[in-house]
């Protein structure tokens, strides 16, 4: 996030200079939190010449900076303006773009988005909100009582905020959380809430310009005010090493008494500041410990002076051991699927709600899944929640995918961030068990570098999980595969994706294929797969017929359940979904057609194929 210095001039709102703010801060969203959705229909400006911040092109490297405000709001109506929010048509927030507009299907640039949000409440003699208790502070001018934030789930993949003619900041990267204190801003009455954003690719960008899925842009996730006492609890984190359990809390806005409480195991802890620390000497006192196939949750109570959040934790230790991944001190095979943040039907678009998740792992489900690849970038806080209470562990990812532009500084700090607030949103999150910080990126001392760092600092951040890439294989004759990566040194798992019998060879060709590939770490196969066209039927030696991805399947899972190590699975991929890289008429029709079940949910021969396997 960063901050941006305002100045008025001539009545529109000037962008100054950018200072960049150090490290992402996590603000936890929990019940208990006082908030407003912003969910709803927002107005929107298409702008592809940037003509709400370019107000003309003084000279080619210095465009003179503006901002499109609110009109309403606008201080000299004598001028010529332009736009009109209030008469401009609306886009559903959350929500992408593409889908909700023909016009927009393949668009790539910006749109303004405004809504008006009302504030009812006593206002001090500043016309500033109140807090509930209606008290109004001194001579200052400020008002007592409430902070308030604005609360953004995601938008792609930058943007710019302003409230009241205010720019809050800028937010760079496409999948994670992010939030404005408006405290200062947010007044009584009617207040204007304006969003660019912009989802230009960009070859310094986290992903690149090229990438195998659909750019959605938008506001595609929740967007919330939340309002909070003065002093109040933006963070806290559990860790749970098998035989006692810390909570760390983080308060904002100065110091008052903390207490922490899981009721159900009777621990109560109170201080004012550090961590709390719960032993369970006592077998009847043991948390039930979290697994897919009791997936338990306890709620948590955290009050801190006025605040009082409530949340639901569970308990379970991840690690390996030489090559197994033991799950509470078990070993346990990762029985899983990689699946995009897309919904099912007939016009699918990023999910916007948690009917759209569930509908996705229903299916994993019904498939027999334990384990969840969420790719390519992190998917919606919804989804980790769900997958958490319906017993799914996770593989949780940021977009550093195929060959991004590694030696850049800004490109690694823009990566770090997005590691960070991906941490930060569900670090308390059972269901996670694994950070993943690339896919398929090419082997070269720059890359190993910024990998190197992006491991070093989520190890540094979250010492409780494992910490992988999905990495790549090399066929050095049509029958041997290897496996080799200097980022296996630093990685828990040798994870890598492979396409026997799709990009490489035949499906028959897995029987006779051999593998070198490093021992001492636990091998998941982050990858594996091909396309499909659900119906559409043929002999097994028929591209894209069903009866040939059944055998890719058949022929696959007989190999790699063959090699030595082997602790999991995540074949590629659920669904198929919508990518301009798939342009193949009658069969792809811009859809990967990978998925075991087609856009609409229709199941392919091969989702049988592996639920029988998964099942036994
Ligand atoms: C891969 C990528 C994935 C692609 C897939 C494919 O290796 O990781 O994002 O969609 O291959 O279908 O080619």
């Amino acid at each position: 996030m960063k901050k941006i210095v305002l100045s008025f001039l001539s009545g529109l709102l000037v962008l100054g200079a950018l200072a960049q703010e150090p490290a992402a801060k996590s603000f936890l969203l929990a019940d208990g939190r006082d908030c407003q959705s912003l969910a709803g229909q927002w107005n929107y400006i298409v702008d592809p010449m940037d003509t709400g911040i370019y107000k003309y092109q003084m000279t080619l490297l210095k465009p003179s900076r503006r901002y499109f405000a609110d009109r309403h709001y606008f201080v000299e109506e004598s001028r010529q303006i332009e736009y009109d929010f209030s008469a401009a048509p609306t886009l559903a927030v959350p929500g992408d773009w593409n889908t909700q507009s023909e016009k927009l299907y393949y668009y790539e640039g910006s749109v303004w988005y405004r809504r008006t949000i009302k504030i009812p409440g006593q206002a001090g003699n500043d016309g500033r909100v109140a807090g509930n208790d209606g008290k109004v502070a001194g001579n200052d001018g400020k008002v007592a009582g409430k902070r308030w934030f604005l609360y953004f789930g995601a938008v792609n993949y930058k943007c710019i905020v302003g409230l009241n003619n205010t720019i809050l900041g800028e937010h760079k990267g496409g999948f994670t959380p992010f939030w404005f204190e408006v405290t200062d801003v947010l007044k009584e009455g009617e207040n204007s809430l304006v969003v660019y954003v912009n989802n230009q690719r960009g070859v310094s960008e986290v992903p690149t310009v090229n990438f195998d899925w659909w750019n959605y842009g938008g506001i595609t996730r929740d967007v919330l005010l939340v309002s909070v006492p003065k002093v109040f609890i933006r963070d806290y984190r559990l860790r749970f090493d098998g035989s006692s359990a810390e909570v760390s809390v983080t308060l904002d806005g100065g110091t008052v008494p903390v207490t922490v409480e899981i009721p159900e195991l009777n621990c109560h802890s109170e201080r004012s500041e550090g961590i709390f620390r719960f032993t369970f000497p006592k077998k009847k006192n043991r948390p039930e410990l979290w697994s897919p196939e009791h997936p338990k949750l306890y709620d948590i109570v955290i009050t801190a002076g006025e605040d009082r959040i409530t949340d639901k934790v569970g308990f379970r230790t991840i690690w390996t051991e030489g090559d197994k991944i033991l799950l509470n001190g078990k070993p346990v095979f990762l029985k899983g699927i990689a699946l995009h943040d897309e919904t099912i039907g007939t016009n699918p678009g990023r999910c916007r709600s948690e009917e759209d998740v569930r509908a996705l792992l229903e299916v994993a489900k019904d498939l027999g899944c334990n384990f969840l690849r969420l790719a390519h970038y992190p998917h919606s806080e919804q989804m980790v929640r769900l997958a958490e209470q319906m017993g799914f562990m996770l593989w949780e990812e940021i977009p550093c995918y195929w060959n991004i532009d590694w030696s850049s500084p800004d490109t690694y700090a823009n990566a770090e961030n997005q590691l960070l607030e991906m941490i930060g949103r569900d670090a308390n999150r059972a269901s996670v068990i694994i950070w993943s910080v690339a896919n398929e990126t090419p082997r070269n001392p720059e890359r190993l570098s910024f990998l190197g760092k992006l491991i070093a600092r989520a190890r540094a951040e979250d010492p409780t999980r494992l910490v992988s890439a999905a990495m790549e294989k090399k066929l050095v004759t049509p029958h041997h595969g290897v496996v080799e990566d200097e980022l296996i040194a630093l990685t828990d798992l040798i994870s890598f994706n492979q396409y026997e019998g799709w990009y490489d060879g035949t499906p028959a060709d897995c029987d006779s294929l051999v593998w070198t590939i490093p021992s001492g770490k636990p091998v998941v196969i982050s990858e594996f797969g091909g396309g499909a066209r659900y119906g559409l039927h043929g002999d097994e030696n028929k591209r894209f017929s069903e009866e040939y991805l059944a055998l890719l399947y058949r022929k696959n899972l007989e190999m790699l359940m063959r090699l030595p190590g082997i602790s999991g699975l995540s074949p590629w991929c659920l669904k198929d979904f919508r990518s301009p890289k798939r342009p193949l008429s009658g069969i792809q029709d811009e859809f990967n057609r990978k998925g075991v079940i087609d856009e609409q949910g229709h199941r392919k021969q091969a989702y049988y194929v592996l639920q029988d396997f998964y099942r036994r």
